[in-house]
């Protein structure tokens, strides 16, 4: 039997799974310099069982000169749920905001889509720049918004959270995180290294991102079912969102 390739899962996946996937990807390709990021062996493909389904997890993982970690994670639990997950790691020399998206779905339908440029200034405010761009672009009008959680407080005011109505919406949502992937990786090739202070808040920033998406239960309720309590604490807290080195870096 051939082994399976993310490209295998990815072809099993919701149509927005998929093209929002190859968009990422192919964003990342054409914009950074890309080079491996080394993540633990037995994580990058995990499997497991979850209410008898198969659960699947292909993680791909980068890094390049702006970013410390560049991580696209899909996952497939029988036909029940499908997970696009992905978030860009900037390196903490750089003052640029996060990027962060998520697609769950299952049984045809996705049910939560988020994707946001979450600000890491000491004002949790974007830079000037990102802000021009991103009020430039046509404005959204989705039929069915979600409310954030709680601990979302980490989230910009541009963050898109809906459930998608339509095959149309589900367009406009992947031309929309295409267009905040374009933003950002332009602003990034530009970006000038901050100084040692500002770095030392930066990582405090992303520290507290971490943290607060530590805290998103249904996540883990759905990796403690398949894997474990531990597992999923581990899993949460060193592939999901590792907190980056306290120390500024030298
Ligand atoms: C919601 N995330 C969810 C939900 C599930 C997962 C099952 C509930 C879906 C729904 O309410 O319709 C599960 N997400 C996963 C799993 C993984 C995953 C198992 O990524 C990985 C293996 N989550 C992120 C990132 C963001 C994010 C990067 O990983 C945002 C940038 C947000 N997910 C997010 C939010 C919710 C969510 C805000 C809604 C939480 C809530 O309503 O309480």
């Amino acid at each position: 039997m051939s082994p399976i390739s993310t490209t295998s899962l990815r072809s099993q996946q919701h149509p927005l799974v998929r093209q929002l996937a190859d968009c990422i990807e192919n964003t990342w390709q054409s914009h950074l310099e890309l080079s491996p990021y080394a993540m633990p062996a037995e994580l990058g493909y995990v499997e497991g069982k979850l209410e008898g389904e198969k659960l699947t997890i292909e993680n791909r993982c980068y890094q390049a000169p702006q970013f410390r970690k560049l991580h696209l994670e899909l996952a497939k639990i029988g036909n029940m749920l499908d997970i696009l997950h992905c978030v860009m790691f900037p390196r903490p020399k750089y003052a640029l905001p996060m990027f962060g998206c998520d697609l769950v779905g299952g049984r045809g339908q996705i049910s939560a889509a988020i994707a946001d440029l979450s600000p890491l200034s000491a004002e949790r405010t974007l830079p000037a720049e990102y802000i021009s761009a991103l009020q430039a672009l046509p404005p959204l009008n989705f039929s069915l918004p979600r409310e954030l959680p709680a601990w979302g407080d980490i989230f910009s005011q541009f963050c898109i959270f809906i459930r998608p109505g339509n095959p149309e919406e589900e367009a406009v949502f992947l031309e929309r995180v295409q267009a905040l992937l374009e933003i950002h990786c332009t602003q990034a090739i530009a970006a000038q290294p901050v100084s040692v202070e500002q770095q030392a808040q930066i990582l405090a920033s992303q520290r507290y991102y971490c943290t607060k998406q530590q805290q998103n239960d249904k996540t883990r309720r759905v990796l403690e079912k398949a894997f474990g309590a531990d597992w999923a604490e581990h899993y949460m807290t060193t592939v999901l969102f590792d907190l980056p080195e306290t120390s500024a870096p030298g």
